[in-house]
């Protein structure tokens, strides 16, 4: 078996790179380690910027995200008992965000990737790469009990955080950057409509937290919470007496409760992997970096990748030159450091850090001071939050 590219990953990263290269005509076939229903049933990222809503719509995949997707113009910060509007469209000169489920995303490349034909493994197990140093690498797995094997000019690691790609470079050629936060993020889901009709992000005494949404039905709220906390401790009531504490009086009295549909704790960090590239081998998305979820930026910036990688790749098979493949790993982290920068600075500013010295909280306060009083500074923080061009 032989395929041009073989994939690593059917996350978000590794199903849009198989869309863009599907339709340069491209032929590549994808290695997920879970079934379908396992990847779909992630509750995960709910914001994307203009460019990954233009990047699905290139891969032919936006239908019905043109036609579900929220739009919206702009987001609020509670602060100490202060509400600030930052209206990221008049501040960006029109650009806006859509409210649309990762799920969603995923559900909509995983169909089309269906309807074209091209193949998929799930629960391909013990997923190996072999000699991806030279022109001709090879991945192998085991695939209802047997042994499978696929040569193929490139492998993408699309395969998120804790995949085999990053892990199979030698320690020596790969140099990673890591901040772990001493605390986690407590989501929960529900069929409920939103507190508010846009994003409210809350920095409070006790801690952060977030009121976001799926639909206006379906809402999907944060607090911030201890990292080695135990999701069974919470129950929903005390989950949602905790959100309405942290967010001002007039949003936590638009709160409505609600049987919650799923609840986890995620574990907040932020790390980057250089370079990434490794002779045949390619990190994208989750595989090269992590960012804190408090700017929304994981998933956008797993988009930029692909968009980079894409274009590396389809000219790379336009003349058989290196030349294009060289330049992906310096344009995507020139990209994925700014994105690194803005989720930092938006984490530091919102949480509540119990070993902060009290100098660190006047800065928390002095910031927030500069957004409500500085239309440079809502300008920087709009322009950070609807993401960089391409
Ligand atoms: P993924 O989604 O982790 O997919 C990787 C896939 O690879 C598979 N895999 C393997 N396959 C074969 N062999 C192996 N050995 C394998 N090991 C792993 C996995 O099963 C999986 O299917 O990475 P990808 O595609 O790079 O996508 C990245 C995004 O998922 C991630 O950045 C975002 O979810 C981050 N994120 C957010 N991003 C945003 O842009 N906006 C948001 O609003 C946002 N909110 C969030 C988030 C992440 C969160 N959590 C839980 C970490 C909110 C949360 C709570
Ligand atoms: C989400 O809806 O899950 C979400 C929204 C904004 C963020 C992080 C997560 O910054």
């Amino acid at each position: 078996m032989r395929h041009q590219v073989v994939i690593i990953g059917a996350g978000p990263s590794g199903l849009l790179l198989g869309a863009l290269l599907h339709q340069a005509g491209i032929d590549t076939l994808i290695l997920e380690r879970q079934s379908r229903d396992y990847v779909l049933a992630r509750i995960r990222a709910g914001v994307l910027e203009e460019g990954t809503v233009g990047l699905l719509r290139r891969a032919g995949c936006a239908a019905r995200l043109e036609r579900e997707g929220l739009v919206h113009e702009g987001f609020a910060l509670n602060f100490a008992g202060q509400h600030l509007r930052i209206d990221i469209k008049a501040l960006t000169g029109g650009r806006t965000v859509t409210v649309y489920g990762q799920t969603e995303v995923t559900r909509d490349l995983m169909e089309h990737r269906a309807a074209s034909g091209a193949p998929t493994v799930y629960e391909a197990r013990d997923v190996a790469l072999h000699d991806f140093d030279g022109p001709n690498p090879r991945v192998t797995w085991t695939q209802d009990g047997q042994s499978r094997e696929a040569g193929c000019d490139i492998i993408a690691g699309c395969d998120g955080y804790h995949g085999v790609s990053r892990a199979s470079v030698p320690a020596g050629a790969i140099e990673t950057f890591e901040r772990v936060y001493p605390f986690g993020w407590l989501g929960v889901l529900a069929d409920v409509p939103p507190c508010s009709h846009e994003l409210i992000y809350a920095g409070h005494e006790r801690g952060f937290a977030l009121c976001s949404m799926r639909s206006n039905t379906r809402s999907r709220y944060y607090v911030q919470c201890r990292s080695d906390d135990d999701v069974k401790r919470w129950s929903d009531d005390m989950f949602w007496d905790e959100l309405r504490r942290r967010l001002d009086p007039a949003a936590a009295a638009q709160v409505v409760t609600g049987p919650s549909i799923e609840k986890s704790i995620a574990p907040l960090r932020s790390f980057v992997a250089e370079p990434l590239r490794f002779g045949r081998l390619f990190l994208a998305g989750d595989a090269a970096h992590i960012v804190p979820p408090t700017g929304a930026k994981g998933l956008n910036l797993a988009a930029g990748d692909v968009h980079y990688l894409s274009e590396a790749l389809i000219a790379f098979y336009e003349d058989r030159s290196e030349g294009a493949l060289d330049t992906y790993s310096a344009r995507a982290l020139d990209r994925i450091w700014k994105a690194e920068r803005f989720s930092w600075s938006l984490t530091t500013l919102l949480h509540r850090f119990d070993t902060s010295p009290p100098f660190e909280r006047r800065m928390q306060d002095a910031e927030f001071a500069l957004l409500r009083s500085s239309e440079t500074a809502r300008r920087a923080l709009a322009e950070g939050y609807v993401g960089l061009p391409y």
